[in-house]
């Protein structure tokens, strides 16, 4: 039996008696171990009637029994699914029901909640807690140490990460054996991973960031990883000295940068800090240079595609730039207008083809046909500009969307929920810079003539519905939304006048 994914990437390391996962708070997890473990979850997956192709959603707290939970998805033949722990009840019924998992695995705390989103589409709830800890683990001993790997191939779905949308609806990614398989392969080359690294890990395992560029690559390579349930300067700072590697989102940076601690002597064990997923202030970039010696290594990849370019490991780092193509990938920058490719050194659409781009939209066809070209071509969303020696900026975007704290949010989807609220006629939602977070989430409102808006009332209603990093900060009362001649709101216009708030 064959498994494209899970030959490459866990199966070498069955026999591997070096570190796999390094934690501070129990003791470390070798890749024997790992391995191990994953088939025996395997095995419980298997027990609960799990078949090839069904999906299993994981919304639970950061564990090495989750990492396991990954891998053992892959070994049968499932769906790895994994949501962000912070999504609110409702949010987590649109995509069960969307997805139709076999399985949801949640913390035990979510039970009530969940349980009867499950019961409709037929699913069975399994737990895990922040100790590893649940119905998902508690007979592990009993199972066998060994599982027969099911055989999948290249094209068959590994996962289904879901990544909102222009139109507040979220699209389910498919991402193949070979998408996941292709990336891993090509960033550790590139980045000269090797068994010798450690890397920090205090990234969420539900983003690509975290779950594939981070654990792929660590993988791939036999590398050790210090495994963080949380992002913590202190935690960080502490493991400098102990690490080769730090891989994070631009908040990493700025606020290790806004600690004293953080010398070129602490990081002088360190080989390569990797930032991506939100834009890198050039400033950012060259402050740290400065601080520690290191050139933040900045790359650039979405959901759907992986990672598409890299700032190269020997050469030059450019600071405001996503680097080139990984040598897989072809990028292209065309008119959004005509599609047709731009002039060199002009701004145009950000496409790229290539073995790390996924299959479609989960169910959404098509969602799948506006975005992905029939050539295989994907349409990011992103708007960039190619330097005369091939340097890719990021100018800019065509969707509208916040990036906070590396965290994607579609304004579309908050302003639904407070449209919504009878005291609102209409609102609009857009990012302005924030030193910690980069952007930060601002709404403002149009209040129905004659009513009156309890800001409490309505802050109240986003957070019974959204996640946390999706609450605006700051709300706005305003006579009217700007508009341009088309009728479409000025977001532009309202982020000038609100800015400064
Ligand atoms: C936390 N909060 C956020 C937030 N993170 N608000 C907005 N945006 C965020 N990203 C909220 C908290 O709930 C809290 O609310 C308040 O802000 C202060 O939180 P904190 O304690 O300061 O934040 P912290 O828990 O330390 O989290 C910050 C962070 C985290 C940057 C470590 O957001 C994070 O891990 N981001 C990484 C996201 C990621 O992995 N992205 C990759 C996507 S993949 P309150 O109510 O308590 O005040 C991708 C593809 C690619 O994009 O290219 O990689
Ligand atoms: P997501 O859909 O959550 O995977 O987020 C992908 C989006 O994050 C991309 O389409 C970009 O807009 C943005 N992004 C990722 N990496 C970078 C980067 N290095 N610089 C700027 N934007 C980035």
């Amino acid at each position: 039996m064959t498994n494209h994914f899970y030959d490459h990437l866990f199966a070498p390391h069955a026999a591997n008696g070096s570190c796999f996962l390094k934690r501070d708070d129990a003791p470390s997890l070798s890749y024997a171990e790992f391995v191990e473990m994953a088939a025996r979850i395997a095995h419980v997956l298997r027990d609960n009637g799990i078949e090839p192709g069904d999906r299993i959603v994981v919304q639970a707290p950061k564990t090495v029994e989750m990492v396991a939970l990954y891998a053992a998805t892959i070994q049968a033949g499932g769906v790895f699914l994994p949501l962000n722990t912070g999504y609110k009840r409702d949010e987590v019924e649109y995509f069960v029901t969307d997805a139709k998992p076999r399985v949801l695995v949640c913390d035990p705390s979510a039970v009530v909640a969940l349980s009867d989103i499950a019961a409709t589409v037929g699913a069975t709830v399994l737990t895990l807690d922040a100790g590893g800890k649940g119905s998902l683990t508690d007979g592990l001993a009993d199972q066998a140490r060994t599982f027969e790997t099911v055989s999948r191939g290249p094209d068959d779905l590994a996962a289904l990460l879901y990544t909102s949308g222009t139109t507040g609806r979220s699209k389910g990614a498919m991402l193949t054996h070979e998408n996941l398989l292709s990336n891993a392969q090509a960033l550790t080359d590139l980045w000269k991973i090797t068994k010798a690294d450690t890397l920090i890990h205090a990234l969420p395992i539900f983003h690509t960031h975290g779950l594939f560029v981070a654990l792929n690559t660590s993988l791939c390579a036999g590398a050790c990883v210090h495994f963080m349930a949380s992002f913590s300067v202190d935690a960080i700072l502490e493991a400098l000295p102990h690490s080769t590697m730090l891989m994070g989102v631009p908040t990493f940076y700025t606020r290790l940068l806004a600690d004293d601690r953080l010398t070129r002597g602490l990081a002088a064990n360190m080989r390569l800090f990797v930032s991506g997923s939100a834009p890198l202030l050039a400033d950012t970039h060259v402050e740290f240079t400065t601080r520690t010696g290191h050139h933040i290594l900045e790359r650039y990849g979405m959901t759907e595609t992986n990672m598409n370019t890299s700032n190269p490991f020997d050469g030059e780092r450019r600071p405001g730039t996503v680097g080139k193509p990984l040598s897989s990938v072809e990028l292209r920058l065309t008119n959004s207008e005509t599609g047709d490719i731009v002039e060199d050194g002009e701004i145009g659409m950000i496409e790229v083809r290539g073995p790390n781009v996924f299959k479609g939209y989960w169910q959404m066809p098509e969602k799948t046909a506006e975005e992905l070209r029939e050539n295989g071509f994907f349409i990011t969303g992103d708007l960039g500009q190619i330097s005369a020696d091939g340097y890719l900026s990021i100018v800019g975007r065509s969707k509208d969307l916040i990036i906070t704290g590396g965290y994607n949010v579609y304004p579309k989807e908050i302003e639904d929920v407070l449209n919504d609220i009878s005291s609102i006629e209409e609102s609009a939602v857009f990012g302005i810079p924030d030193a910690d977070f980069g952007e930060a989430i601002i709404a403002a409102l149009v209040v129905e003539p004659g009513a009156a808006a309890d800001l409490e009332e309505i802050a109240g209603a986003v957070t019974t519905k959204l996640a946390r990093f999706k609450h605006p900060r700051r709300y706005e009362i305003i006579d009217a939304l700007p508009r341009n001649a088309m009728g479409k709101v000025q977001k532009n216009v309202l982020r000038e006048e609100l800015s400064q708030g």
